[in-house]
């Protein structure tokens, strides 16, 4: 049970921003610049990288990703994208900070009329693989009807790169209407376009720094399809407090050097769960 009072402050300190998602829509590109603390906090996540590049390379054709930043800081390969039990980001402040950074938090509490809690932080490689299964199916996300997800490419990313693809949510929602409870788990190409038209589809390709915000429960998408070589993305996800579809959705314990002191209180009321 949420406190009324939680929720009453979530809401008053949400409020319209110019540049703002439109919920038509459910998504916005921003291009490499828009977050003053993204440069650090993708230089980290690419140091992260380059740090087990040769190893990740090995992992081609036993793995399909590695996600960085787990228990100990470690990399290590995994299934899908799932949730983390726990993570750590002792070793990369940055990427906390741009996690917390009032511009990301306005746009989120903007386009969900609270402010919302951080969900997920994950660093992760689409490696080179054609399995074709999992989170490279049209989906959507699960928890709530609406969330945010702000996507940074952690280097250049172009049609060839397994990009993130997706439906804007109008085009979403015809599925849905269609489809019925036959959209629920994963869907073909084939029954998503026997609704709406391949040319609704769009890409997030782009240059390294690009960032995509989208509503993930709103939007059905997929990526990491046979990528040519790894694909590096990072991935915050935000979500209204009170989950509506999921309440007990879990959120990962993470590791962090977040002085919360310092913290204003839409990052208080943002970190109150993962920090
Ligand atoms: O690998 C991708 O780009 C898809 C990831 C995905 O499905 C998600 O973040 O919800």
């Amino acid at each position: 049970m949420i406190h009324p009072l939680d929720c009453l402050q979530r809401r008053s300190l949400a409020g319209p921003i110019a540049d703002g998602v439109p919920r038509q829509t459910g998504y916005r590109f921003y291009e490499a610049g828009r977050f003053a603390s993204a440069e650090a906090a993708l230089a980290e996540c690419r140091a992260a990288y380059e740090a087990v590049e040769p190893w990740a390379e090995e992992q081609v054709g036993q793995h399909t990703y590695i996600r960085f930043f787990c228990r100990d800081g470690r990399a290590e390969p995994i299934a899908g994208t799932e949730e983390l039990e726990e993570c750590d980001f002792t070793s990369a402040p940055s990427v906390m900070r741009l996690a917390l950074d009032p511009e990301v938090l306005a746009l989120a509490s903007a386009y969900l009329g609270e402010v919302p809690v951080l969900a997920n932080v994950q660093l992760y490689a689409s490696l080179p693989n054609d399995t074709g299964v999992g989170p490279q199916l049209y989906h959507w996300d699960k928890g709530d009807d609406a969330q945010m997800k702000f996507l940074f490419l952690v280097g250049d990313c172009g049609d060839d790169g397994g990009p993130f693809t997706f439906l804007p949510a109008d085009s979403s929602a015809k599925v849905k209407r269609s489809l019925g409870a036959k959209s629920w788990g994963r869907m073909s190409d084939e029954e998503v376009f026997s609704v709406v038209e391949r040319s609704s589809q769009v890409r997030f390709t782009g240059k390294f720094g690009d960032c995509l915000a989208i509503d993930s429960s709103a939007c059905l998408h997929f990526g990491s399809r046979s990528p040519s070589r790894p694909r590096l993305l990072l991935e915050l996800q935000y979500m209204a407090r009170q989950m509506i579809l999921e309440p007990a959705f879990a959120f990962s314990r993470v590791r962090h050097t977040v002085d919360r002191e310092v913290l204003t209180p839409e990052q208080r009321l943002a970190g109150a769960l993962i920090l």
